[in-house]
């Protein structure tokens, strides 16, 4: 067992997302100096590098509904064997997207490295899409879905069992986008859904902090799955679909700071980071602070 170790996994993987250039998130958050800021926490940082992932040009979509399908299939696969082994040796495994396709195979290792994780899903979107139910056939709005069992067999059957999720231990917070059956589907489910409105009425504190329990009730810690799209596009510009009234910056640091006391963090996807669309890898940069924050970085 090893202790205070983070395992970087960079999965530079657009092809969820059907527009490039976050496949080139993992290079601008590096760039933007994670290691060398967790390193300074006290963490021991291994970064093992990028998942080969291929780019869109040398590929065809053969399913609209379902847009790169088999491709998305292989790098989730590979995935969740590595974030299983990461959590299996005692390791925190911080996943760097890349599309938020990547938490299919994040989700499937948690859930086959035996322990049980909570997740609390920051996003603007709901993620929680079917092939029936898509509008953009794009996968990255897909894998809470996927995760706990409705979608596309190809991607469910990943990791061996088809539910990786406990629906009553899942949180979704920052939402203010969703398709219409998308939110049908999700009131259907036992997830958690804080939405703006939530965060603008009860402050992000005390949503962080229900959200907090709720992920922790009978669990052995939580995932912290992130996409940049949540907080509003002034901040975060560099984002695949910016979405106007976000979470704000300080918003979005006091829920990684109250993650972090929680003290149980386990594993991290931080996602949808667009270099392209980016002023001065603004985006990144905030992705670094926060993740630093998450791990523990105070401002006094
Ligand atoms: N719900 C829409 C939009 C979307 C989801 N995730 C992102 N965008 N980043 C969809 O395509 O499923
Ligand atoms: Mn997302
Ligand atoms: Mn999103």
């Amino acid at each position: 067992m090893q202790k205070n170790v983070i395992r970087i996994i960079g999965v530079p993987i657009d092809l969820g997302a059907d527009r490039r250039g976050v496949d080139m998130g993992p290079s601008a958050i590096r760039y933007a100096g994670l290691n060398v800021r967790l390193k300074r926490l006290g963490w021991k940082v291994e970064d093992s590098g990028n998942l080969e992932v291929p780019v869109p040009e040398s590929r065809e979509i053969r399913d609209k509904r379902l847009k790169y399908l088999d491709e998305i299939v292989t790098i989730n696969e590979r995935l969740h064997i590595v974030v299983s082994e990461a959590i299996k040796e005692g390791v925190i495994p911080l996943i760097l997207g890349g599309d938020h396709s990547l938490a299919i195979g994040t989700l499937s290792g948690l859930a086959l490295s035996g322990k049980t994780l909570g997740v609390i899903w920051f996003d603007t979107h709901g993620d929680y899409n079917s092939l029936d139910t898509t509008e953009s056939g794009n996968i990255h709005g897909m894998p809470l879905a996927v995760a706990n069992g409705i979608g596309a067999s190809e991607l469910t059957s990943i990791g061996g069992m088809k539910k990786k999720l406990q629906e009553e231990n899942t949180v979704i917070i920052g939402a203010r986008e969703m398709d219409p059956q998308e939110k049908e589907m999700l009131r259907q489910s036992k997830i958690t859904v804080f939405t703006m409105r939530d965060i603008d009425q009860k402050g992000m504190m005390e949503v962080v902090k229900e959200g907090i329990e709720i992920a922790s009730r009978g669990t052995d810690g939580i995932h912290v799955s992130f996409d940049l799209d949540v907080i509003d596009p002034e901040e975060a510009p560099g984002v695949g679909t910016p979405v106007p009234g976000g979470i704000t910056y300080r918003e979005a640091h006091l829920a990684m700071e109250l993650l972090a006391d929680s003290g149980r963090i386990a594993s991290m996807d931080v996602v949808e980071v667009n270099p392209i669309l980016d002023n001065h890898n603004k985006t990144a940069k905030l992705a670094v602070g926060l993740i630093s924050s998450a791990f523990g970085e105070r401002i006094f």
